[in-house]
């Protein structure tokens, strides 16, 4: 992905298997047009494939991590061309189709379609003050890029619902207390460093049971209980037909580190 050149964001790898993408649309505080989204979807593509990356950060300016879905784009947009080109709907491959975490490393503005493709991500670290919302009722709309699903299922219904039908904000802080965020700090560039140290952390493990810790996670979301315990023991004994169970587990008897295949 470091060889394409894009336009609208920026894809570089600062730590030994981390690939950071940088929105950088700074004109517009990083909203995400077609042209933006197409370039993600390209750079998460090709990261999702390259061998040499084990995880993945997101991230935006100090300013604005996404001040939403681009409004000048959708203003004039009509049912029917929505309907019929499946608007949105390219959003979503960067949950279900990129099978390495994402970690959103999230400063300033995140409204709108940003705190969705936020809660795209499967890790959220923030700065206290970065400013979360779905203002979507604003402009005589809703969220639709997951945002009622996500931030229900992340913070409780009651909060969900007041935030979705009032657009108030909230800020970092509370994206913490609240368990949106994973981790929250002081300053942007606390937050953004962190955000690749532990997606270094991610990296150097074995790729076979990173992607299968993904999956069953995930599987949480969509599961009741019962049928996700079930799920999880089926991929579980699958892992032992791995290699990489074999190399930790034989490493741990003899007090070694281990060397991962990613088989
Ligand atoms: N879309 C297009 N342009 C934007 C957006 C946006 N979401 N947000 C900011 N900009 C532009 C502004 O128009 C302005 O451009 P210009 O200089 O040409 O006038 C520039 O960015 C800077 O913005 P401001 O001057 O407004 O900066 P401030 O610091 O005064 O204010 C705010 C920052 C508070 C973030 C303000 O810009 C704002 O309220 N933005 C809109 C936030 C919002 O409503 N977001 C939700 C959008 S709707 C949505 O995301 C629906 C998701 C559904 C699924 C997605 C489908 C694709």
């Amino acid at each position: 992905a470091a060889a394409t050149s894009y336009e609208l964001i920026m894809v570089s790898s600062p730590k030994p298997g981390v690939g950071l993408v940088t929105l950088n649309r700074p004109k517009a505080l990083n909203a995400l047009s077609t042209p933006l989204f197409l370039e993600l979807n390209d750079a998460l593509r090709k990261l999702n494939q390259d061998n040499d990356t084990g995880a993945i950060v997101i991230t935006g300016s100090n300013k604005a991590f996404a001040a939403g879905a681009d409004i000048k784009e959708m203003k004039d947009l009509t049912f029917s061309t929505a309907y019929t080109t499946d608007f949105i709907e390219l959003w979503s491959s960067l949950s279900s189709q990129v099978k390495k975490p994402i970690i959103a490393a999230v400063n300033g503005y995140a409204l709108g379609g940003g705190c969705e493709l936020a809660m795209m991500a499967d890790v959220i670290y923030c700065s206290s003050t970065a400013t979360f919302g779905q203002p979507e009722i604003k402009l005589g709309t809703i969220p639709g890029a997951g945002g009622s699903q996500r931030l229900t299922h992340a913070i409780g219904k009651s909060r969900a619902m007041e935030l979705i039908l009032t657009g108030k904000t909230f800020s970092g802080k509370e994206a913490g207390e609240w368990g949106l965020a994973a981790r929250v700090f002081q300053q942007p560039e606390e937050c953004l460093e962190e955000a690749l140290k532990t997606a270094e952390v991610i990296s150097g493990y074995s790729r076979v049971a990173v992607k299968a810790a993904k999956e069953v996670v995930n599987k949480s979301q969509d599961l009741g209980v019962r049928d996700g315990v079930e799920y999880e023991r089926r991929v579980f004994h699958s892992l032992f037909g791995s290699k990489d169970q074999k190399i930790g587990m034989t490493a741990f008897a003899e007090k070694k580190q281990p060397q991962w295949s990613n088989e």
